[in-house]
């Protein structure tokens, strides 16, 4: 079984850059609605309902082929919107100028602003539905990222680190269609103290 994780926030903790009533509806009935489908799902196959969320993902082959894509898409979702609640925090928080990943960071993209100016290109360029990421490739560097739909880079076998939802239901109450305002917003309340435990647990 799946289940909901709980949020280390209130809904209306996200406020100004992210109100309440979007919270709400996507916690509470988004991201719940995929987690009560892949549970269904998976009703019949046992062998698939206690994986980590990246192991289902990555062993979707394994699954019969008529709801191969089904699971993919509802797992890909769960693992997706888990990162998310867990890439941002009220305020955002710093990331350690001594650590590794700060300078990984800066070797890669020069600094944190121009890092934080690609996420946002990143963001626009995805056409409809999807998700930005920060990675670490098999090799342990840094990699900026999109996906459509369910898509991670768990399927090059990437880790993630962050990630922002682009899909309108993220942000059309309180944005509408700026998309761009949304992640100029977002990208200031991201939980760099998180990312960072994430970083350090995957290049031990
Ligand atoms: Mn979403």
């Amino acid at each position: 079984m799946y289940y909901l994780p709980l949020l280390d926030y209130n809904y209306g903790d996200l406020e100004p850059t992210i109100d309440a009533k979007t919270v709400e509806i996507h916690h509470s009935k988004h991201h719940q609605a995929y987690i009560d489908k892949l549970n269904q799902l998976l009703e019949k196959y046992t062998e698939f309902q206690d994986l980590e969320l990246s192991e289902l993902i990555q062993n979707i082959g394994k699954l019969p082929e008529n709801i191969k894509t089904l699971v993919f898409n509802n797992a890909g979702q769960v693992y997706n919107h888990n990162l998310y609640w867990d890439s941002i925090i009220p305020k955002g928080s710093e990331l350690d100028k001594n650590s590794e990943l700060y300078k990984q960071i800066e070797q890669k993209f020069g600094n944190l602003t121009n890092f934080n100016q690609e996420l946002i290109q990143l963001g626009l360029a995805q056409f409809g539905s999807g998700w930005v990421w920060l990675s670490l490739d098999e090799k342990k560097e840094l990699i900026l990222d999109k996906t459509s739909n369910a898509d991670s880079p768990l399927t090059k076998n990437h880790f993630p680190l962050l990630t922002i939802d682009v899909w309108e239901h993220a942000y059309y109450l309180g944005y509408q269609n700026l998309r761009a305002k949304y992640l100029e917003n977002i990208i200031a309340i991201l939980d760099w103290q998180k990312i960072l435990e994430r970083y350090l647990i995957f290049t031990k």
